[in-house]
Order: structure tokens, then sequence, then C-alpha cells
């Protein structure tokens, strides 16, 4: 989230797209309740089913799943048509006038530089035209050809209303209406928020959804304010934690990345991540990358890491393909490739895309370890349950070893929440058996391998052997140890010009902007750095006095970075510092520092005058309408289909799918034609369930039982499907045989004349736990990717449906 969760009672409008967040985030949905009584907010809602979020929504549109670039590449159009932006703000805040390069182009589906072999980019012409300084050119007028605004003018032209209801099956009154609440909130007084979850981001256009809403967002001047943003309503209670600490294999903790393999040196890896300002004046804070990577290789290796062995740059991982993600290992798996296996509180055999691959995978394996409460579907995929599952168990060789570990609610520790709140927990509960908790695992692990190492060395001993290891009980660090080396310290004794001591030796830190590039601090992770201070435990803070009741609580736990709680909210005032809403400002320039009620996005006593942009980590100090090089597919959003969809792109049939989407050659041959699978199949989840996990709980399964589907009334007919009676729903990869529920809420859409049928497919069955045994929706998922992120295409792809007697097993 830009925002917070309290902050969503601030919106004039709320706009649900692509996400269901009633639902899936009853609790915070109060806070649009909230909106919708006290500041008379109206809420939108639009998805390809009614669902409970749209039961209390003002305004309802169906949209046929993967199709929202469209819709809202049409709203860009329509805001650029009806003159609805907010001038001044896109005009100081945005890149709109930045002059793009000769040489960029877009033709019939593909952006410039597409190497057909390759099937990817060269995406050198994706950049501004600079001056001899190294500036981008600007045209604040927007009338040079080639600026961004006319390049996005042109780039939307083809998406009229017309066109949006073809593609979306979006009935066009209905679009316009919502183009024309939408149009309101580019008032500098009004505010939108957007809230979404995986409705946009399981597709293989999925970053995109979300960028072509923040464009929405910014041309509105929606971002930054009181009651905007883009808020990513995210999924398990530590997810944004699990991002922030860079558990993706590309990511390092704090958004830095990995070394490629062919960043040889540490300055080859530095030259392409200090980003000099693209504009004069600008904070360009990733220049400070070195400050926070030397103190991360600090926090690792201690007195190891030091400047003449490149702060230990070698002993980091270096990776040879953009991305080892789940998708990636999986395949590897099924190619012999990958021998041994990790899971730690992760159930792909239920969780992730095309069931028979990833059991067929797990089969090759010589080892497999699950860290888990729970006896999980993965742990024991070598039962022979279900028709994807044909092989028999005696012939698979994995060994499998279970380790029981502990919950949540069985250990101290913090979780960091959609709105970056790092918030402390504590142990409630002993747990039970033979349970340990994951640190505890962990920490066995770490000793045994490190003795291996000094008895019998090994190819590679050195990060292993250094790492640092000071915790009072090494065999289970504790939880608030941890916290203290996540937020840094002072390692020796640092001084200002003037030789007076600024920070003694071990003094936590409270800020990242004292962290240094020579090796006297270290921290974990930057963007925690005050977390946990010599004040305490930052996180641990439940004060929740409000000032102005604008849902900031600036003293409730603590929020990265720097305890900001609106990211970007110097947008919020304009360029003399004075908010857009004087009713809900959120800082204002008080002719000699900045106040208000959140943490100002650059230091207190920058002058308005000074111009330095609220987009502090991007190089222009703006934010970014057209993405330079930072998306795979292109710098600007487009509408390209599914996978696997039941119509050809109308807009250009050649390049019909995202030319850059994570797909492997395999599981292209498993991807079904609308011949033969006519209906659009979506996954999701229910409220009465989380994931694969409360179904062994009894009160759960209690409340939902049994697998289903969702199938809507005139396609129920025309197939002669009653209520609650059995059906085989197949997909090219598989099919699941369970009960339908015939519903008033998924009707048909009319896509480009042809009507069009969506399935709806609850994601929570498995063959272990209390409820009944089902296959789970994964038998049907197609194993592709997002291109930018490799979030799997779960929320479209093509199957069939028809009536059968009953169950199969
Ligand atoms: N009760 C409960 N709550 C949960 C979870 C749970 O398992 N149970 N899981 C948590 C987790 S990990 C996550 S990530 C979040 C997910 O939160 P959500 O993303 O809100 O949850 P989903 O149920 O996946 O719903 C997505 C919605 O998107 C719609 N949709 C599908 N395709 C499209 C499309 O192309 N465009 C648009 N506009 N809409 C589309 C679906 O119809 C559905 O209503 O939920 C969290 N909350
Ligand atoms: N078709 C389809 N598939 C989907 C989705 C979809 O919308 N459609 N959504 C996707 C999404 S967003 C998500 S997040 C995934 C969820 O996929 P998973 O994360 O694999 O599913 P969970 O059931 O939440 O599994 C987490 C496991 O962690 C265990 N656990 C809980 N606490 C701890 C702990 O402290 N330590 C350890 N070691 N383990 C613990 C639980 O017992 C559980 O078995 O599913 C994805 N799959
Ligand atoms: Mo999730």
């Amino acid at each position: 989230m830009t925002n917070t969760w309290q902050d969503i009672k601030n919106a004039n409008l709320v706009i649900v797209m692509g996400g269901n967040a009633a639902e899936a985030h009853p609790c915070g949905f109060k806070w649009v309740v909230e909106a919708k009584i006290e500041n008379g907010a109206k809420l939108v809602v639009v998805d390809p089913r009614f669902t409970r979020t749209a039961s209390v929504a003002d305004y309802y549109a169906p949209i046929r799943p993967g199709t929202d670039i469209a819709f809202l590449l049409g709203v860009i159009r329509y805001l650029l048509e009806k003159d609805k932006i907010q001038h001044e703000y896109v005009r100081a805040y945005s890149n709109a006038g930045l002059i793009v390069k000769d040489g960029f182009g877009f033709e019939d589906g593909l952006f410039s530089g597409y190497d057909h072999e390759k099937g990817d980019y060269d995406k050198s012409s994706w950049d501004y035209e600079l001056d001899e300084q190294g500036f981008a050119k600007v045209d604040d007028t927007w009338q040079h050809p080639r600026c961004v605004m006319s390049l996005l003018r042109a780039h939307v032209a083809r998406y009229t209303p017309e066109m949006v209801s073809r593609i979306c099956g979006t009935p066009q009154d209905k679009y316009l209406n919502i183009c024309e609440m939408i149009a309101d909130t580019s008032a500098p007084d009004k505010a939108m928020t957007s809230l979404f979850a995986l409705g946009w981001t399981q597709h293989s256009v999925g970053s995109q959804n979300i960028r072509a809403m923040a464009m929405v967002q910014l041309l509105l001047g929606n971002i930054g304010v009181a009651g905007g943003g883009m808020n990513a309503l995210r999924g398990h209670s530590n997810i944004q934690g699990l991002t922030d600490v860079g558990l993706l294999s590309n990511l390092m903790p704090g958004y830095m990345t990995l070394p490629a393999d062919h960043e040889v040196t540490f300055d080859d890896y530095m030259k392409t991540r200090q980003f000099k300002p693209l504009r004069p004046g600008q904070t360009s804070y990733w220049q400070n990358y070195r400050k926070f990577f030397v103190s991360f290789q600090k926090s690792m290796f201690g007195d190891a890491a030091k400047a003449e062995n490149n702060w230990a740059y070698d002993w980091l991982p270096k990776l040879d393909i953009p991305l080892y993600d789940i998708i990636k290992a999986f395949e590897m798996m099924n190619q012999g490739e990958m021998n041994g296996y990790i899971c730690q509180g992760f159930n792909p055999q239920q969780a992730f895309p095309d069931r028979g691959k990833i059991r067929r995978g797990l089969s090759k394996l010589k080892f497999l370890v699950t860290m888990d409460p729970l006896d999980t579907e993965t742990s024991r995929f070598w039962e022979n349950f279900g028709p994807q599952n044909p092989a028999d168990s005696a012939t698979i060789q994995t060994e499998v070893l279970q380790l029981p570990t502990t919950c949540f609610a069985e250990e101290d520790g913090s979780l960091v929440n959609s709105a970056r709140w790092l918030q402390w927990h504590w142990k409630a509960a002993e747990p039970p058996g033979q349970a340990k908790s994951d640190i505890w695992i962990m920490s066995q692990l770490f000793h045994r391998i490190r003795e291996l190492y000094r008895k019998e060395g090994g190819a590679f001993p050195d990060p292993i052997l250094n790492l640092t290891w000071n915790y009072t009980d090494p065999t289970e660090p504790a939880s608030a140890e941890l916290a203290k080396d996540m937020n840094g310290r002072a390692r020796v004794d640092i001084k200002d010009a003037s030789g007076a001591v600024v920070l003694k030796a071990g003094q936590l830190l409270d800020t990242f902007a004292q962290l240094r590039d020579d090796g006297t601090t270290d921290s974990g992770c930057w963007i925690f750095t005050g977390c946990y201070t010599e004040k305490g435990n930052q996180m641990a803070r439940r004060d929740a006095s409000d000032p102005r009741e604008q849902g900031i609580a600036p003293n409730w736990a603590w929020a990265w970075p720097a305890n900001r709680r609106i990211l970007y909210n110097r947008a919020s005032a304009d360029l003399a510092g004075n908010p857009w809403n004087p009713q809900k400002p959120v800082i204002q320039w008080d002719s000699t520092k900045w106040v208000g009620i959140d943490v100002p996005d650059y230091g207190p006593t920058v002058k308005p005058s000074e111009s330095v942009g609220p987009f502090i980590m991007n190089a222009e100090g703006t934010a970014r309408l057209f993405a330079r090089d930072q998306m795979v597919e292109g710098p600007f959003p487009e509408h390209y289909e599914p996978l696997e969809s039941p119509v050809s792109n109308i807009l250009h049939p050649k390049v019909s799918a995202n030319p850059a989407a994570r797909v492997f050659a395999d599981d292209r041959k498993a991807f079904g034609s609308p011949s033969e699978f006519p209906y659009v199949a979506t996954t999701y989840r229910l409220t009465e369930h989380f994931h694969f996990w409360t179904k062994h709980a009894l009160i759960n399964a209690i409340l939902q039982p049994e697998e289903f589907i969702e199938i809507g009334e005139v396609l129920a007919q025309e197939k002669g499907i009653a209520q609650g009676s059995w059906v085989r729903v197949a997909s090219k990869r598989g099919h699941v045989v369970c009960k339908a529920y015939v519903t008033k809420r998924i009707k048909p859409l009319s896509v480009d004349g042809k009507s069009t049928h969506v399935i709806g497919v609850p994601l929570h069955w498995g063959f272990t736990g209390q409820a009944r045994k089902g296959y789970g929706a994964n038998t049907l998922t197609p194993s592709v990717g997002d291109a930018n992120s490799q979030t799997p295409e779960f929320k479209a792809f093509l199957v069939n449906v028809e009536s059968v007697n009953g169950p199969e097993v």
C-alpha cells in the first residue's frame, strides 16, 4: 500500500477492481464502510463475479477475466479526451513532459526492440532524450510529439468505449458511468483509492494491470494524498515482510538486487545501481545504494567483510537467469535439474499451477523436506490421490522428511502488514508435541552444515564459515536479537566533522540516513532501520492517538520507511507547499519547514522552491507514466489476451498474448483451445477458509465442507446442470469432479459479439485435513508466469464442464 488501511476512510471514491476485499480482507474492509458512512464515499466494484464486495457497492460492472488493461487504458483515453486530469499535479509530479528518444515506437502489438527469436526485448530505445549534462529533455507544454504525454495519447487512442466493451464484455453504459465517477476525482480536493489484490496480479500481464491503474491515479492527482493511492491488499499476514527482507530469488533485503552472473566485480555491480539524477536537483535516493549494501554485508559477515575484499562481494550468489521463481523450480525438477527441495511453510502441491506437473516434479526429487505445523498435501504428495496422480507410489523414490514447526501464535516476532507497518506480537501458547520454531530448525541446519565445512572443507566454505552469529542462545536466536540486526548499529564510535562522537560503538541506529559505506555501520535491511532503536522496540508501540483523526496514528507500531505512513506525501501539496485538499492535509510548508501529521518524503527543511520531487527513489524525482526499462513487456501497458483465451486479440491478432510472458516449451503444449475448452475459468478464495490450511480445523470444514464450482444460470441450463449436482470440469491439464453451485452472480458476457461464460473455481480443497477430499483448483490451471513477477496466471484460463452422475473417488 502507498497509504494505510485506516486512510481508506478519507476517500471520496473507493474502487475495488482486481480483488474481493469484503471476503478476502473482511477486517480491513471496515474502512471502506467507514468511508461510505463518514465521508459519503461511493464504492465501485469491477469483477467477473457479483461478489460480496459488489453487494455493498454503489456501482458494479462485470468484466471478462484478464482484460483489465483494456478497461484502464480506456479510462485514460476518457480522462485525456474530457480533460479530466489534475494538470498542475501531472506537470510537476509525473514525467508527462519528458521527451523520449527518437527510435522508440509501438506497432502491431510490439514495442520497438523485440527479438522474435529470443522472445525478449532490447529495451535501449525505451528511454529519454538527454541533454549535454545527462539530464532528460523536457517540454512542459506537452506539445512535443515525443514527450511522454503525446506518446501516451497516441497509445491509448485505440481504446474507444466500443473497443473496451468488445474486449472486456463490460456493457458500454456501465463502463462510461464508471469513467465519469473516476473522472470526478481529478478535482484537487477529491481522492479515489484503488484497492486490489490477486484479481490483478495473477495474470500474465499482472504487473501491467497495476501500472495501468497507477497511471490513472497519477493523472487524477490521487497519489500521495489522503484517501488516495495504490493499495495492494496483501495476502498472508507477513507476505509484505517476505518481499521487504528479500526472500524472492532475485532480491536482497530492502529491495536491493542480487548480482547477475556477468557482474563479476563489485564495481560492475555498483555501476548499474547508483542512478544519477535525470533532472537537476533531484534526490535519486538509490545514490545511497552503496551505504545500504556495505551495511548489509557487515551485518552478514562482520569483520570478515572489509574494503580489501570488496565487502565480501564474492560471497554472494550470482544469478545466471533473471529469477529462480517457483515455476522455474518445478520446471527444473521435471527436467531432472533439481534434486532436493526444502519447503518451509509452503504447500505447492495444492498452491501452484498444474498440480500434475508439481507432483511429477516432486516425484523426481531425491529428497523433500517440509517444515510445517500441519500434514500437507505436499508432504504426502506420493499418496495416490485423484486422476492426475496415476503413478504407483511404490515407484517414487523421493525421501520425505517432515519437520513439525510452531505457528505464529507460539512465538514472539513481528509481522509487516499491507500498510508496511511492522507490528510486534507476543507468544500466546506453548507449541505442541515435537514442534520446534523455524528459527531453531534453521539454526540447527546452519550449525551442522558449518561443522561439516569445518571438518571436511568443501568447494566454497567462506560464506558459511564467516557468517556472523552472535546470539545469547546460538541454538535459537531471540526474535528481538534478530530484529536489532535488521535495524543496524554503529560498529565503532562515529564522529562528526568537529570530532564529537555522534554514535557510540554498538549503538542502535535511528534512521537509514546514518548508514555509511565505509564499514562503520551495519544493518540487515536498510528500510527497517528505525524499527528497534535505543528507545526500544518501536514495533511494540501501541499508542492509537491519531492527530486530525485522519488514520495516521504515528505512534502505533512502526512503518517503513522512516515511519512514513503515506508514501510520496510531498505530492499532497502543490509546488508552493499548500495542500491540494485543505480539509485533509497530510504535510504542508509553514514558511520554514514541513509540518503535518506524517513524516515528509525528504528533509523537513528542504524548501518547496528547491523543487525536489516526491518520488525520491526515481532518478527523475517524478512518477512515471512512461516506465522506461523497468517493465519487461513495454514502457506502457498494452492489452494482451491470457495465454489461454476464448478470443484472439482484437487489436493485434498476431501478437495475441504477452510476448514476454514466462512459458516453458512443455507447458505450452498443455494449452487448450477454445473449440475444446470453451469457457473462461477463474479461481478465488472463500471467507470461510484460509487456503489449504483451515480445512484441518473442524469448524471451518463444517462451514465449507466440500469442493464446488460456481456456474451461471444460463450456462447451467444449457448444459442441463442442476443446483447441487455433480459436474466434471476439465482443462487440457486435468479435471476435477465436484458439486455445481448454480448462481445468479455470474452472467454471460458479450465478447466481440459472442456470448462468453465464466466459471468460478474456489481453491481450498485437497486430500488432507477434516473437510471432504477434493482435487483442488490447481488441477486445472496452466503453468504460466507474469512477465515481470512470474506470478502464475491463476485467474484466466479455459475449461469445459459437463454433468456427471456422481463422484469419481
Ligand atoms: N478468507 C480468506 N482470506 C484471505 C485468504 C484466504 O485464503 N481466505 N488468502 C489471503 C491471500 S494469501 C491473498 S493473496 C488475498 C487475495 O485477495 P483477493 O485477490 O481479493 O482474493 P481472490 O479471492 O483471489 O479474489 C480475487 C477476485 O478477483 C476477481 N477476478 C478474477 N479475475 C479477474 C480479472 O481479470 N479482473 C478483475 N477485475 N477481477 C478478477 C475474482 O472474481 C475474485 O472476486 O486474500 C487473503 N485473504
Ligand atoms: N488457483 C489458485 N492458486 C493459488 C491462488 C489462487 O488465487 N488461485 N493463490 C495463491 C496465493 S496468493 C497464495 S499466498 C498461495 C498460498 O499457498 P501456500 O502458502 O502454500 O498455502 P497455505 O495453505 O497458506 O500454506 C502455508 C503453510 O504454512 C504453514 N505454516 C503456518 N505457520 C507456519 C510457521 O510459522 N512456520 C512454518 N514453517 N509453516 C507455517 C501452514 O500450516 C501451511 O501448510 O496459493 C496460491 N495459489
Ligand atoms: Mo497470497
